[in-house]
């Protein structure tokens, strides 16, 4: 097919919703979404993928969207009975997400990739897009803390994200290796651009970029690479990303994540809230458009999506 191709990189709620717009105006063969794989974990014996689960709710229409993880519809028993028998229930598995999680170790456990795994429960899910795990081997983001150094969860739902963050590592990366198949899909001829989607950069985006090679085959794949801004008006859409920044005292606004993401990308998407700053950003030598990107309904989702692909069409 010679139409353009697009790659997306993606993590957590707010990714998720572009990714959701994404899919609404592209082809499976014409967007490709890397998702995170650093907020990964362990827990009760079942290998927990929060941001590839969240990508898969969200483009299977399976999502708990007042939340934004989870499944829609879900029920608590399996927790309930957890409780009662004294085991760990701070991070909420329902009854039908447990089953994702069973289904997955016993994938993993008969040798697939987390690659090949991911592939399976998409299909097996009705979502016809790629969803490639930015690396098949585990990379494990890692909070430093005053009160030392927790894993992502226990940082971020554990914790409640109230320990003052120090540092932020990605356990793993150095010895990680590009998946084959997203190293294909940057060599595509089709490919047309990249987009970032509105996710944390320190904590969804980072560790993608942390894969060795990722960020080489955005740059040498010569197309245009977009970021949509995580930030409005100084306020994190979702998460931490505004207290986070505060405490790794960075300017808590869109110019300070184009400035993160300076050298890599070519053009910056800004909520209207944040017209003024297109100027300062421009000044930095990105170039710019604004627009409305706080995304509540599905309409959103499809506006934010077309004007980021409009807006890569400017650099050809
Ligand atoms: N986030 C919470 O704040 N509380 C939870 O109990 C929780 C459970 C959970 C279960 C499965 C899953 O895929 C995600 C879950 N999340 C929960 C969200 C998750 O911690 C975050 O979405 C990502 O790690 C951040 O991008």
């Amino acid at each position: 097919m010679s139409q353009p191709a697009y790659i997306a990189l993606t993590g957590g709620v707010g990714g998720a919703k572009l990714a959701l717009g994404l899919q609404q105006v592209l082809a499976p063969d014409a967007i490709s979404f890397i998702v995170n794989t650093a907020d990964d974990f362990e827990h009760l014996g079942l290998p927990i993928c929060p941001d590839i689960d969240t990508l898969l709710y969200t483009l299977s229409g399976e999502a708990n969207t007042e939340v934004g993880w989870g499944r829609r519809g879900e029920t608590w028993q399996f927790m309930a009975a957890l409780e009662r028998l004294g085991g760990e229930t701070w991070f909420r598995l329902g009854d039908r997400d447990l089953a994702m999680h069973i289904r997955r170790r016993a994938l993993l456990q008969a040798g697939e990739t987390l690659t090949q795994v991911t592939a399976a429960l998409a299909q097996a899910m009705g979502v016809a897009h790629a969803i490639l795990p930015m690396s098949d081997a585990p990379v494990r983001t890692r909070i430093a803390t005053q009160a030392g150094e927790l894993a992502f969860q226990h940082y971020f739902v554990r914790d409640r994200c109230e320990p003052v963050v120090t540092r932020i590592r990605f356990d793993g990366s150095e010895t990680a290796t590009l998946p084959d198949q997203i190293a294909q899909r940057f060599a595509d001829p089709h490919l047309a651009g990249i987009i970032i989607c509105p996710s944390n950069p320190f904590v969804s985006v980072d560790p993608i970029l942390a894969v060795p090679g990722l960020r080489d085959a955005m740059q040498r794949s010569g197309v245009p690479i977009v970021a949509v801004s995580p930030i409005v008006a100084g306020a994190a859409i979702k998460g931490p990303t505004a207290k986070m920044m505060r405490e790794l005292n960075m300017p808590n606004d869109a110019v300070a994540v184009a400035k993160h993401y300076l050298g890599l990308v070519h053009g910056f998407v800004l909520d209207t809230q944040d017209a003024a700053l297109a100027g300062p950003i421009s000044a930095l030598g990105l170039r710019t458009v604004v627009t409305p990107t706080v995304m509540v309904t599905l309409a959103d989702r499809v506006h934010v999506a077309q004007q980021t692909l409009q807006f890569i069409k400017q650099f050809q």
